[in-house]
């Protein structure tokens, strides 16, 4: 089998992906780093200028608090998420995600400007960008600060991290990490740090995606995301929380194209296949969400319940598919022109305005409407409820259990939510941001950035504060690396294919031995089993803990199959890493599920054994769990939901 080179980079700050949150790092740590004479390394499996959720663009910055008060996005963000948030992450975030903003604003990225030059608002908090090179401008802002650290800085591109390293002495201290070069000359990376910043963004592809044949692999998120965020640090020993709370998108069938501009924009109704406004129908006095108190009585009706009255519609009334009308929104909004030729031209600039929505974020999206002869000013588009998404930077909650703030916390807060540095998780020099850290939902592009800042500001006070290096034990990394490359010598054993030779192998095909069976099909697996048995879309988004709990047999088989999995080459093994990945993800997942006796989220999924809210049971605590890498064992934790701030009462969208 074909040698590896081991390559070792030490540095006092290791950065882990190169998205939103990671741009965001890399530009405050720079900023510190170079104050504090600390190196700072950024790791990226992709592409920097182009990695992430942000690689085709995006059409809005989705948070932005502007005039209003923190306070006022926070009792936003809790009764969008059904009571359920970490009060002091996420004022953390509201504080600071305007100066974010401008920050993008002078790095070149456009915003739309009114007559007056005021920022267009697609809605309350979300601003409208010419954002097809919105990651390309944020990197280029990142490599910026980056480079004012000369030879201690570094981004380091197309390196896959398979797994962290522990401190020799300190079980519970991060010490660095391994990951795999997939271009040549394909070094096997040894990182060894201080501290490290895990943000590779959150989990796609767990869960079996609506597409397939040739559409496989198109996903609303990027379907290069394999909860690596996640597995990393709970493999790590992190206490990880919320990890049930997936998020699913209603989008534009099959392209996957985002709901909000329409929404919030263009104010255009959904309805269901005969017509019936099911939003306005389910908020009226004894409509279905009145069956939801206190979470049912609000307005913008919370993510999951407008999900849920789409679900209602389509799975118990028959009544689907579900329908965005564009095309009475734009009339609507066109004939508010003085007369019929400012009419027609702002028909124009409306249809211009709905390709360009996907133009810049959705492309595929734009390219199903053309291939499908779709005119959104003439007729209505199909929207549906997609498959789950691990995503704590939109609707969901999943992530770590992380430091808050200490100035935003009470009495009561302090011990539980605050352990010495902002954003740190309960693993000593391990930090998240973006996905990666859980119950602070909402964050989105911009929030994620400024999440990622204020974890590198914190995580430079670590270094400062603690200037010793861990130690990384360097057997046991070799041993790390015969298991990382394993699946490449299991293939290389078991190659070739003959129906005539049986030295050969067994059948006629590569993807078919009795020895092995490739990275795709063992996601398959995983998919299948999470789809049937945890709430998938296959199973109408329904579990029980009978369901649940055969997921977890045979997720089980899956881990005692790991070591069948075979690579055909570095790409493959890639594969490889991202479905261990995905699978341990998808494990925590079903935990989570059964231990929280309730539905919470309806319309991101329900417990047929517990239907409803059980406020009092429920109402105030977090799931956490902790996985134990050396006997396999997991702990499931409550930890309380704690007031901090009082609310505020959200109105408007
Ligand atoms: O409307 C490893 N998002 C939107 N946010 C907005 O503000 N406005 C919008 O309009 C948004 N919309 C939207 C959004 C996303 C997508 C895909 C679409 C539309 C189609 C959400 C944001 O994009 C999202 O919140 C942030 O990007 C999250 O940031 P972060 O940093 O947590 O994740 P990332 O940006 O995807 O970056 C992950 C990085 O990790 C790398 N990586 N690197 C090394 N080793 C590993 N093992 C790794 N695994 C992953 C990746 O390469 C990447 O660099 S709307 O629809 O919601
Ligand atoms: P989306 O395109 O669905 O990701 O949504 C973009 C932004 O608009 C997010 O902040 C959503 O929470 C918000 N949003 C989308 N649809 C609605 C709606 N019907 N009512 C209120 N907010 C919405």
């Amino acid at each position: 089998m074909q040698e590896f080179a081991t390559k070792e980079i030490t540095t006092d700050v290791l950065i882990i992906g190169g998205g939103m949150a990671a741009t965001g790092s890399a530009v405050e740590a720079a900023y510190w780093g170079k104050q504090n004479g600390q190196k700072v390394t950024v790791v990226d499996k992709a592409a920097f200028d182009r990695s992430g959720a942000v690689a085709m663009g995006l059409s809005a910055i989705n948070q932005y608090t502007g005039e209003n008060s923190p306070i006022d996005y926070l009792s936003y963000v809790q009764q969008d998420l059904m009571g359920l948030c970490r009060q002091d992450l996420v004022m953390d975030i509201a504080r600071h995600v305007s100066g974010s903003v401008h920050m993008f604003e002078g790095f070149g990225l456009p915003i739309w400007k009114d007559a007056e030059g005021n920022y267009v608002h697609e809605g309350r908090w979300q601003l409208m960008i010419n954002g097809e090179s919105y990651k390309l401008i944020l990197a280029e802002a990142a490599k910026n600060a980056i480079a004012t650290l000369g030879d201690d800085g570094e981004i380091i591109e197309r390196v896959f991290v398979t797994e962290l390293l522990m401190d020799k002495n300190d079980k519970n201290r991060v010490a660095g990490a391994v990951g795999i070069d997939i271009r040549e000359p394909y070094d096997f990376y040894v990182f060894k740090c201080k501290v490290a910043i895990v943000a590779c963004g959150g989990a796609v592809h767990v869960f079996r995606p609506r597409s397939t044949g040739e559409g496989l692999g198109r996903a609303w998120y990027p379907p290069w995301q394999s909860g690596s965020t996640s597995a990393l640090m709970q493999k790590a020993g992190a206490e990880m929380t919320s990890q049930e709370v997936i998020f699913i998108p209603a989008r534009f069938k099959d392209g996957y194209g985002p709901v909000g501009a329409w929404f919030l924009l263009f104010k255009a109704a959904a309805t269901t296949a005969s017509g019936v406004n099911y939003m306005e129908e389910g908020f009226k006095e004894g409509g279905e969400l009145h069956n939801w108190l206190p979470y049912g009585a609000v307005k913008p009706i919370p993510t999951c319940l407008r999900n849920h009255l789409m679900m209602k519609a389509i799975y118990e009334k028959g009544d689907g598919p579900i329908l965005m009308q564009t095309a009475d929104a734009i009339e609507r909004i066109a004939s508010e022109a003085p007369d019929e030729k400012a009419k027609k031209k702002k028909m124009k600039e409306l249809e211009a305005e709905a390709w360009e929505d996907f133009l810049d974020m959705t492309i595929s999206q734009a390219i199903l409407w053309a291939s499908k002869n779709v005119y959104p000013e003439k007729q209505p588009s199909e929207i549906a409820p997609s498959e789950p998404y691990f995503i704590g930077s939109h609707s969901g909650a999943s992530g770590a259990w992380c430091s808050g703030p200490e100035d935003l916390q009470n009495d009561a807060s302090k011990s539980e939510y605050f352990w010495g540095y902002n954003r740190m998780s309960t693993v000593t020099g391990m930090f998240s941001a973006g996905d990666g850290v859980g119950l602070s939902s909402h964050k989105f592009s911009s929030g994620s950035f400024t999440e990622g800042r204020i974890a590198a500001k914190a995580a430079i006070k670590f270094c400062v504060e603690n200037a010793d290096m861990p130690e990384v034990d360097m057997d046991k990394v070799s041993y790390i690396k015969e298991k990382t490359y394993a699946p490449m010598k299991l293939y290389e054993d078991n190659k070739g294919y003959s129906v005539v030779d049986e030295k050969k192998g067994y059948t006629y095909s590569e993807e078919i031995n009795p020895n092995y069976i490739d990275p795709k099909m063992f996601m398959f697996r995983i998919q299948k089993i999470m789809d049937e048995y945890a709430a998938g879309w296959g199973s109408q988004y329904t579990c029980s803990a009978i369901t649940l709990n055969i997921a977890l047999d045979l997720l089980k088989y899956c881990r005692e199959d790991l070591d069948k999995v075979a690579a055909r080459d570095i790409h493959e093994l890639m594969r490889y890493w991202e479905n261990v990945h995905r699978l341990l993800t998808a494990e925590a997942h079903v935990r989570h599920k059964l231990f929280r006796e309730e539905t919470r989220w309806p319309g991101y999924y329900y417990r047929a054994d517990f239907p409803k809210l059980e406020e009092d049971a429920w109402g105030k605590v977090f799931v956490n769990s902790k996985w134990d890498d050396e006997t396999g064992e997991w702990e499931m934790i409550k930890r309380d939901n704690i007031d901090i701030i009082k609310l505020g009462e959200v109105v408007g969208q």
